[in-house]
């Protein structure tokens, strides 16, 4: 395959400070190379800047207006580069997936072709900007791409994404307004404890399928916080009782071997709290794990 490395370092959607080293910390790390040992040609496109924008202060809302202005330029830089290969966003926090889901799903329409959504998080990252109540809009892109109201002055969703088409797991941290707002839709959700009783294939398989059955795009959305943070620690939002090693790896090779990932964003990575680049290296092999790095051949799934 051909994977396409957009830099992302956008740091506006939360206060702490840091996940803009992220595209660096990765690349460092090695990612570039361990996707071309796996055979695949890779382009590193650089990193994305925000489109222009006049800073205003807001009562709740972090860093509003450079958070869209990030938006507008993602979303045409996704668009671009999944029309041309396999992009891989370097993160920046979560925020950024506002605009790579929006360029996906522009994409998604050209092609027409439905986008799927699979957002690997500790948290469900649906609020609207009236329901936050840290005004951190890293916790909004769920809410924004499913057509939530109260975006304004955001790029408009003409189509917002089906809830059917969109899947959450690792969940063990939502915010009361977000359970109840959720707990309406049809927003596929896998909490920690479904992991726990029934292992994380099940679920991931029956999206797959889904995916494949509809011929779907897939975009999969992969924030630090999905891992436990004994094993992950450089992410702002650390939330105990995560995602081992095997599982985070066991969800890469399961897509992988599906044929169905078309983008992936690595998002919240803050290597100013990260050991040694531990993290930012777990977050590589990952990536790797999901491009076809693998231990034995499996036979090819149905789906
Ligand atoms: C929390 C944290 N629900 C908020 N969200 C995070 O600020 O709205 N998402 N960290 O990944
Ligand atoms: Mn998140
Ligand atoms: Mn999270
Ligand atoms: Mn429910």
């Amino acid at each position: 395959q051909h994977c396409i490395l957009v830099g992302a370092p956008m740091d506006s959607g939360k206060t702490r400070k840091g996940c803009l080293m992220g595209p660096d910390a990765y690349r460092t790390a090695g990612l570039g190379d361990a996707l071309r040992n796996l055979g695949h040609t890779v382009e590193d496109r650089g990193n994305v800047a925000p489109a222009p924008f006049l800073p205003k202060d807001h009562p709740k809302l972090v860093a509003l207006e450079e958070t869209i202005a990030w938006t507008e330029s993602l979303a045409n830089a996704a668009e671009a580069a999944i029309g041309d290969g396999l992009p891989i966003f370097l993160g920046g926090d979560h925020a950024l997936s506002l605009g790579t889901v929006l360029g996906a799903m522009r994409h998604a329409e050209t092609v027409n072709r439905p986008l799927f959504v699979l957002w690997l998080d500790a948290h469900t990252d649906f609020h609207t900007p009236l329901t936050t109540d840290s005004g951190n809009l890293h916790g909004t892109p769920l809410g924004y791409v499913t057509g939530r109201p109260d975006f304004d002055g955001f790029p408009e969703i003409a189509q917002p994404l089906p809830q059917e088409n969109v899947a959450i797991m690792g969940l063990r941290s939502v915010d009361p307004a977000e359970r109840e707002a959720l707990q309406a839709t049809a927003i596929t959700h896998v909490d920690m404890r479904e992991i726990d009783e029934t292992g994380i294939a099940r679920p991931l398989a029956a999206f797959l399928e889904r995916v494949a059955a509809a011929n779907g795009l897939l975009h999969v959305s992969l924030d630090v916080d999905f891992l436990d943070p004994a094993i992950a620690p450089a992410v702002g939002t650390t939330v105990p009782g995560g995602a081992t090693v095997r599982e985070g790896h066991l969800v890469m090779e399961m897509l992988h071997d599906s044929g169905l990932m078309t983008s992936l964003d690595l998002v919240e990575l803050n290597p100013f709290l990260d050991e040694r680049g531990r993290t930012a290296s777990l977050m590589v092999d990952l990536a790797a794990s999901a491009l076809g790095r693998r231990v034995f051949d499996r036979p090819t799934r149905a789906y």
